[in-house]
């Protein structure tokens, strides 16, 4: 079977040795999350075994590996910046529980695994997320005893960020538009402002809180904030495009669920082709915004290609 992209083409994704980068990346992240979490044989054993069970179910890691990427664009080292990497992960995986429990999605499906209410029951469900959002703040406010003010400031602001895109102006806002809007007429501006609050803030964040974390400064903040935006937006669009066009057993979850609901998506709101070629516009906008950075974005650019040309 021919495996089409979200544009409908069959390129591949990455180059092989951007691949192999990210791939190698990818490892340190789960390293990283391992150690970041309680093991499983820690009382209370449901709890953790419920966190571990979603956070280990198999995501692609795009938002640490979007952290690392913008880490290595202002210069940081990865073990600077691994903490938000971790903590944007839990803060996805969190959201992703929470979305798919009865109340909100009800979804069986996830990662290409039994959701986990309907593993673990819907009250531990709801409490592993408050679990992974809650250790998501323990592992940014987790500085070593030496740390000097300056990085400090840079941990706060860093901080500061990913919680201003989990609130209520970011995903939350956004997942409060998402059900507001279910069964009405969504116009193109609203469709936009949903996306970018729902999906595009805590994507965004992960980009500007790595390179305020790796100590980025001036015209690259302004850089990488434009990148950001137009990543965000972009990743939506084509998860809309995905829904339409994927199928279950590559996309992890359940295909064509928005549209079965009579949701507003990229893909009803504009059609099938205007929504592939919103989302190559935002590539080239994100590509655009990146050109001064150089060699230096050279991830960066690769994940936006992955985003937008990714197949689930
Ligand atoms: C419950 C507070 C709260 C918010 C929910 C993020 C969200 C808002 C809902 C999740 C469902 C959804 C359609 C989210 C949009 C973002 C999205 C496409 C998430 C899937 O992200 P991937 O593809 O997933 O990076 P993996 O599993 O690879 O991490």
């Amino acid at each position: 079977m021919t495996k089409r992209s979200a544009l409908g083409d069959q390129r591949s994704a990455a180059a092989p040795s951007l691949a192999a980068e990210l791939e190698e990346r990818r490892r340190l992240v789960e390293d990283a999350l391992g150690r970041a979490l309680p093991p499983e044989s820690a009382w209370p054993e449901t709890i953790h075994r419920a966190v571990r069970y979603s956070l280990f179910a198999g995501g692609k890691r795009i938002r640490p590996l979007l952290v690392l990427a913008a880490g290595e664009a202002v210069g940081a080292s990865r073990d600077d910046v691994m903490p938000l990497a971790c903590a944007a992960e839990m803060i996805h995986t969190y959201s992703l529980v929470h979305d798919d429990l009865p109340a909100m999605d009800d979804d069986d499906l996830r990662r290409g695994k039994p959701t986990s209410h309907k593993v673990f029951g819907e009250a531990i469900a709801i409490l592993a997320g408050d679990a992974l959002l809650t250790r998501a703040f323990a592992v940014m406010a987790d500085a070593p005893r030496d740390e000097d003010s300056v990085r400090l400031g840079r941990r706060l602001a860093a901080t500061a960020i990913l919680a201003e895109a989990a609130g209520t102006t970011g995903l939350i806002g956004g997942q409060v538009l998402d059900l507001e809007a279910e069964g009405r007429d969504v116009d193109g501006p609203t469709l936009e402002r949903m996306h970018r609050a729902k999906t595009g803030a805590l994507l965004g964040a992960c980009v500007r809180g790595g390179a305020v974390l790796g100590g980025g400064e001036g015209a690259d903040l302004e850089r990488l904030g434009r990148y950001a935006s137009a990543i965000g937006l972009a990743f939506q669009v084509v998860d809309d495009v995905l829904d339409e066009t994927g199928a279950a057993h590559e996309l992890g979850k359940t295909a064509g669920k928005d549209a079965r609901a009579g949701k507003a998506t990229y893909v009803s709101v504009h059609g099938l082709e205007e929504s592939r070629r919103m989302a190559r516009g935002l590539l080239g906008e994100a590509v655009a915004a990146l050109a001064p950075l150089g060699a230096r974005a050279r991830l960066l650019e690769g994940l936006a290609r992955m985003i937008v040309e990714r197949r689930a």
